[in-house]
C-alpha cells in the first residue's frame, strides 16, 4: 500500500532517509491486519495474552519501567515567537527543535519496521473531524491507535480527499528517558516524539494531535479542543441533555461518562460520547455542539470495579489491551481496588510482594474500543455531533471548593474555568497530591499562550446568544479526617441533576459573590446516607477562605502580564470586589 497524495509519499520517504528502517508497512486497520500484528506481538513477547477463557482478547503490556506517565517537563512547543506559547508550556525554538529532533531520530529504525498509521479524530464524514498520520516503529502504539481512532484504509482515502493532514513522528528510540522529548510544531502540524512508548507520549492522535495542535488550529479556525468527556443524561420522561465536563487526568472522567444510575435515581439513562476529549464548534444557530475525536478509552485501571464503574469493569472483560497491571496466579489482570482475586505478579512481572508498593502500577490503563462499551450513545457517530447544555469545569480539592456552583455568565465561566486547581495524580512523572492550577483541566494539554487562550474563550460570548451555562463541581472534598464528604460516582447524577434544572430554568439558586449555588431542597437526597453538616459544608462556602483563593487566582492570572485579556481582569476584580463587600 501506499498513497496518491504527494505531499504524504514525500514525508514518509523523508522519514525513511532519516531514520532508515529495514521496512516500511502501511497500516491498513483491517482486522486481520490487527491479528497478525497481535500474533507477532505474542511471540516477540511485547504482549503477553491474558487468561482467554475469562479475559477473551485481553493482552497485557508491560512498558519500560522508566515510562509509565506522560513527561510535561519534557514536553515543548516550537513556534518562532517564544510568547505563543505562554508561560505555561515550554518553548523551543523551530530551528533548534528539528535540530535536536533530526539528531535523535538520525538512523534510529535500522533493524526495525516503521510503520504508517493514517487515521481520523472524529466520525469519518464529520465535517468537525481531522486526519493525522502517525509514523512509528512502535508494533504496540498501531494496535494502541486501532483501538483509539479510525485507522487504516478509510482514514487514508479522508486524507487523500483533505490533502493535507497532521504529521507524527515517533520512535521508541532507546527508551533512555534521558534522550526522550515530546516537540510540537503547530505552524508546521507537526509532532515530533522521541524515547517513550507510553500513551500519550506515543499515541499521537491523542493529546499531542487532538489537544495541543487541534487547540491551536482551533482558534485560528473558530472552535475549541477541549480536555472534556461528553455524556448524555436521559431523563425518565424521555429527554436527553448533552454535558461537556474538563477534569484533569485521573479525576474521574471515564467513570462520569459511564456513569450508572443509581437505585434511587430510576428511569435515568447515561449514553458516553466520550470519556477524554471534546472538540466544540458553534453551528450557524449558535448552538454549541461536540464530538468526541476519539474511538476508544485510555482508561486509568486501578479503582475500576462493579461499584465504581461496572460498565468499564464489564468493558474490558474482551478486547482489551492493558498496560502495567498485575496479573493473578491464574493470569486475569489485577489491580488495586478490583475487589476480586489477589495478585500473584506484579506491573513489573516479579512476583507479588506488598512490600514493593502497589501491584498495579497507579498509572496502569486499559485500551478499550468505544464500540464495546454497554452505554455507547447512538449519536457518537453523528457527523455533527451533539448540542451542548452544559460544560462542567472540575479538579481535586480536598478543601474549599463546595460540590457544585454555577458560573454567573459566559465571562464569569471563563474565569472559574481559568482558574480551576487540581492535585497532581500519577497521570503524568513528578510529585502526586500537589495542588497546581489548572486552567481548564487543560495546563499540559493547550498548545499556546493561557492568555490568548482565555482570549478565545471570551470571545465566544460575541458569537452566539445562547451558549451553553458553565459550572464547577467538586466531588473530593473530604473532612478533618480525610473521609470523602460525597459519595461521588453514580450519585454524581444528582448533581448533574441540578445542572439540568438550572439549564432549563427549573429551579432558583441562591446568588453569592462566588457565584450560584443550590438551594439546599434542589438537590435530591433521597436514601443518600449523608448528615446534615455534611450536606451543609458541600453545599456553602468559606467567604474568608474564598477571597484567598480568589487572590491567588489574581497572582497566577498576573503571570502572563499585559497578555492577559483585560475582559478577565474586569471579572476577576468584581469578584473580589464582591468579596470584600461580603465581608463588610
Ligand atoms: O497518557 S495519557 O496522556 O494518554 C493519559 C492522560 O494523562 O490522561
Ligand atoms: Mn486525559
Amino acid at each position: 500500500m501506499t498513497t496518491k497524495l504527494q505531499s504524504l509519499r514525500e514525508w514518509v520517504e523523508q522519514v525513511a532517509d532519516l531514520t532508515r528502517p529495514d521496512q516500511i508497512y502501511w497500516c491498513d486497520g483491517s482486522e486481520a491486519e490487527n491479528q497478525r500484528f497481535t500474533a507477532a506481538m505474542c511471540d516477540s513477547g511485547d504482549l503477553l495474552p491474558l487468561n482467554q477463557e475469562t479475559y477473551p482478547n485481553c493482552y497485557l503490556h508491560r512498558s519500560d519501567p522508566s515510562d509509565v506517565a506522560r513527561v510535561e517537563h519534557l514536553t515543548f512547543i516550537c513556534t518562532d515567537d517564544e510568547e505563543d506559547v505562554g508561560p505555561n508550556n515550554l518553548w523551543m525554538s523551530p530551528a533548534d527543535g528539528h535540530a535536536k529532533m533530526d539528531a535523535l531520530f538520525d538512523g534510529c529504525m535500522q533493524g526495525r519496521t516503521m510503520y504508517v498509521i493514517p487515521y481520523c479524530m472524529g466520525p469519518l464524514d464529520s465535517p468537525y473531524a481531522r486526519c493525522g498520520v502517525e509514523i512509528t516503529d512502535s508494533p504496540y502504539v498501531v494496535v494502541n491507535m486501532r483501538i483509539m481512532t479510525r485507522m487504516g484504509a478509510s482514514a487514508l482515502a479522508r486524507i487523500e480527499q483533505d490533502g493535507n493532514f497532521v504529521k507524527g513522528l515517533h520512535s521508541t528510540g532507546e527508551l533512555d528517558p534521558e534522550r526522550r522529548f515530546i516537540l510540537h510544531f503547530p505552524a508546521e502540524l507537526e509532532i515530533q516524539s522521541y524515547g517513550s512508548g507510553y500513551g500519550g507520549n506515543a499515541l499521537l492522535g491523542k493529546k499531542c494531535h487532538a489537544l495541543r495542535i487541534a487547540s491551536w488550529q482551533a482558534r485560528q479556525e473558530g472552535w475549541l479542543a477541549e480536555h472534556m468527556l461528553i455524556v448524555g443524561l436521559e431523563s425518565p420522561e424521555g429527554e436527553t441533555h448533552y454535558v461537556a465536563c474538563a477534569f484533569p487526568s485521573a479525576c474521574g472522567k471515564t467513570n462520569l461518562a459511564m456513569l450508572i444510575p443509581p437505585e434511587s435515581q430510576q428511569g435515568w439513562k447515561v449514553w458516553t460520547l466520550g470519556d477524554d476529549i471534546a472538540w466544540l464548534h458553534l453551528d450557524e444557530n449558535g448552538q454549541m455542539r461536540a464530538i468526541n475525536p476519539e474511538a476508544g478509552y485510555f482508561g486509568v485501571v486501578p479503582g475500576t470495579n462493579a461499584k465504581t464503574n461496572k460498565n468499564a469493569f464489564d468493558l474490558i472483560t474482551r478486547d482489551t489491551i492493558f498496560t502495567n497491571v498485575a496479573t493473578t496466579a491464574d493470569n486475569e489482570p489485577w489491580w488495586e481496588d478490583k475487589k476480586e482475586g489477589t495478585p500473584a505478579t506484579d506491573w513489573l512481572g516479579r512476583p507479588f510482594d506488598a512490600g514493593n508498593g502497589p501491584a498495579a502500577h497507579p498509572n496502569s490503563r486499559f485500551t478499550a474500543s468505544a464500540v464495546n462499551n454497554p452505554c455507547y450513545s447512538s449519536l457518537a457517530e453523528a457527523p455533527d455531533g451533539v448540542p451542548i447544555s452544559a460544560l462542567v469545569f472540575g479538579g481535586r480539592r480536598k478543601e474549599l471548593a463546595p460540590l457544585v456552583y454555577e458560573a454567573k455568565n459566559w465571562r464569569h465561566g471563563v474565569l472559574v474555568g481559568a482558574g480551576v486547581a487540581s492535585e497532581t495524580t500519577a497521570a503524568a512523572t513528578g510529585a502526586v497530591g500537589v495542588v497546581r492550577r489548572d486552567p481548564m483541566a487543560m495546563k499540559p494539554f493547550c498548545g499556546y499562550n493561557f492568555a490568548d487562550y482565555w482570549n478565545h474563550w471570551l470571545s465566544f460570548a460575541e458569537r452566539s446568544e445562547n451558549l451553553p451555562r458553565i459550572f464547577h463541581v467538586n466531588w473530593f472534598r473530604q473532612d478533618s479526617e480525610g473521609n470523602f464528604l460525597w459519595p461521588g460516582f453514580g450519585e454524581n447524577l444528582r448533581v448533574l441533576r441540578w445542572i439540568i434544572d438550572r439549564c432549563e430554568h427549573r429551579v432558583d439558586a441562591i446568588e453569592t459573590p462566588i457565584g450560584l449555588l443550590p438551594k439546599k431542597d434542589n438537590i435530591d437526597i433521597v436514601d443518600l446516607e449523608i448528615d446534615e453538616a455534611a450536606l451543609h459544608a458541600l453545599l456553602s462556602v468559606n467567604l474568608e477562605q474564598w477571597k484567598a483563593e480568589m487572590e491567588s487566582v489574581g497572582e497566577y492570572l498576573s503571570s502572563f502580564g499585559a497578555r492577559l485579556p483585560v475582559e478577565l481582569q474586569l471579572e476577576h476584580d468584581e469578584v473580589m470586589q464582591a468579596l470584600r463587600e461580603a465581608a463588610g
